[in-house]
């Protein structure tokens, strides 16, 4: 037998085996029958959604955003066509108003070193920077969340940024954060004996009464916490009792999956386990809770994989986009009024946590040449990433995009996930409508090893055009993610729609 025969059977015998297992491996045989229901009755996914979150720092660079950078203006656009950009991030904390060329620099107050958190290098935010930025917005049709400094700002300082913020950007602004992070001011920026969600309250206050002074009509976002959603609850518990306060219209969170790149656990596995999903339900339920006791609505503003900077090989594959895209529609049916992921350039971000990031730390360990190193996208997360000239639209993002697909409809409230997970699969679903134009239901298959067999019950609709979009990659671990040419078809006589959903994939059907 000659050694070529031996090779071919072998390789025969492993196709063979392979096929099976991927037979055994669709774990529901039956296919699973998802009912749509007729009418939503759930939360309306706001118009604009879906958003990013950059540095206050990027406006070092005032053409950053501007007018004239088209290319990144491309990109938000494709990646929604409203959408709100949020400034803030650890650097929002060192950033000092400078109203004209002459302003003279204030005097900075002492803060602590800390590893992993900004140094204080201060820098200024002009004019310039905002009218620049204005434009941006204008060109985009985006609008804005804009970051003014706590940890080292006096409110004289804030009120005269924020009037003239308000002036320039005028309807792009959605409303004024102050403070970034502040659950974690006790690193470095306060007395850890003294810090806490009441004085913080007593500070915000001071600031934002300074606020609305110069500006009546600001509205307010608000705590911006890292973590602990507790602090929504202590405010909306001690909001009540306070007289005349400013126009709060959000309650803000942040979110990252985990953290930091070297930390084994954050891995392709961990970021797509349905109890990663369940967590942030837990969260959800607590900052709804607190909320509405204000009136008000909550907001992840800054989120994404992996904090400090994200980790390469998770933040920046296929399995972002599958994780951005269930976060977010899972923070919609939670009656959000969206998300911002965190991004922007390498050298802002490397800022904000202190200088470096940990992510490229981890390449070199691997070995790779900083030549190698440079095809990564600076942060490891960014939705955009900056190559040269060059805005690339990255898996993260994609997934943003593709769950922002469904941006101004009203969801359904029936619960289609658990009846997935029920198969075995770690599979979710979302069915929303459409403006009373149509249907549409987005599946998120994050399974590893399982494909899903799934009927889509419309009950009626015998007929109608059926668009089918798939949010795919080659792999779950591809430098990649890709949202497919619609393909076209009509809904049968029963008004069901047979599907299969491969594992580690997404897609959305749309009967209209
Ligand atoms: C948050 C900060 C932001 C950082 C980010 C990170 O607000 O400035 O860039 O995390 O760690 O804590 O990546």
């Amino acid at each position: 037998m000659s050694q070529c025969m031996l090779t071919r059977r072998r390789f025969l015998a492993a196709a063979a085996m392979t096929a099976a297992t991927a037979r055994l491996r669709a774990q529901n045989t039956e296919p699973v029958t998802l009912e749509i229901p007729a009418e939503a009755d759930g939360p309306q996914m706001p118009a604009d959604f879906v958003g990013l979150s950059y540095e206050v720092q990027q406006l070092v660079d005032p053409n950053f955003f501007s007018k004239q950078n088209s290319g990144l203006i491309r990109a938000l656009k494709e990646i929604a066509p409203r959408g709100v950009l949020r400034l803030g991030g650890n650097t929002s904390e060192f950033a000092w108003w400078k109203p004209t060329p002459d302003s003279p620099e204030p005097e900075h107050p002492k803060t602590r070193e800390v590893a992993g958190e900004p140094k204080a290098s201060y820098y200024a935010v002009t004019a310039e920077a905002v009218r620049n930025l204005a434009d941006f917005l204008n060109a985009t049709g985006w609008s804005c969340l804009y970051g003014i400094g706590m940890g080292t700002n006096t409110p004289a300082r804030a009120a005269e940024e924020a009037a003239f913020v308000s002036k320039t950007l005028g309807g792009c602004l959605q409303y004024f954060q102050i403070g970034n992070e502040v659950d974690l001011f006790d690193r470095h920026l306060r007395d850890p004996a003294t810090w806490s969600a009441k004085t913080y309250l007593i500070e915000w206050l001071a600031l934002a009464r300074a606020v609305a002074a110069r500006v009546p009509e600001a509205k307010f976002g608000m705590p911006d916490v890292a973590s602990d959603v507790n602090w929504l609850t202590e405010i909306a518990a001690q909001w009540q009792g306070i007289e005349n306060p400013p126009h709060v219209t959000t309650l803000t969170h942040h979110y990252y999956f985990g953290g930091p790149a070297t930390n084994p656990a954050v891995n392709i596995p961990n970021l797509l386990a349905a109890a990663t999903a369940a967590k942030v339900q837990r969260t959800a339920d607590r900052a709804t809770a607190a909320a509405d006791k204000m009136g008000a609505r909550v907001r992840m503003t800054e989120g994404n994989t992996c904090y400090r900077g994200g980790k390469p090989g998770v933040s920046d594959v296929f399995a972002a986009a599958l994780w951005s895209a269930d976060y977010s529609l899972l923070l919609a049916s939670n009656n959000y009024s969206g998300l911002n992921l965190h991004g922007g350039t390498g050298k802002s971000v490397a800022n904000s946590v202190g200088g470096s990031l940990p992510g490229d730390t981890l390449l070199e360990q691997q070995g790779e040449t900083p030549a190698e190193i440079a095809t990564h996208p600076h942060p490891f997360y960014t939705p955009v990433a900056t190559f040269g000239q060059e805005y690339v639209i990255e898996p993260v993002a994609r997934g943003l995009q593709f769950a922002g697909s469904l941006s101004g409809a009203r969801l359904f409230k029936a619960d289609l996930t658990s009846k997935l997970q029920m198969t075995g699969v770690n599979a979710t679903a979302y069915a929303a409508e459409l403006n009373g134009n149509g249907r549409s239901v987005v599946i998120l298959n994050k399974d590893l090893d399982k494909d899903l067999d799934v009927v889509l019950d419309f009950a009626r609709g015998k007929g109608l055009a059926v668009e089918e979009v798939k949010l795919y990659a080659s792999k779950v671990d591809s430098r990649e993610a890709r949202i497919l040419q619609p393909s076209k078809s009509r809904l049968s006589d029963d008004g069901r729609y047979h599907i299969s959903v491969p594992r580690a994939s997404g897609v959305r059907v749309t009967v209209a």
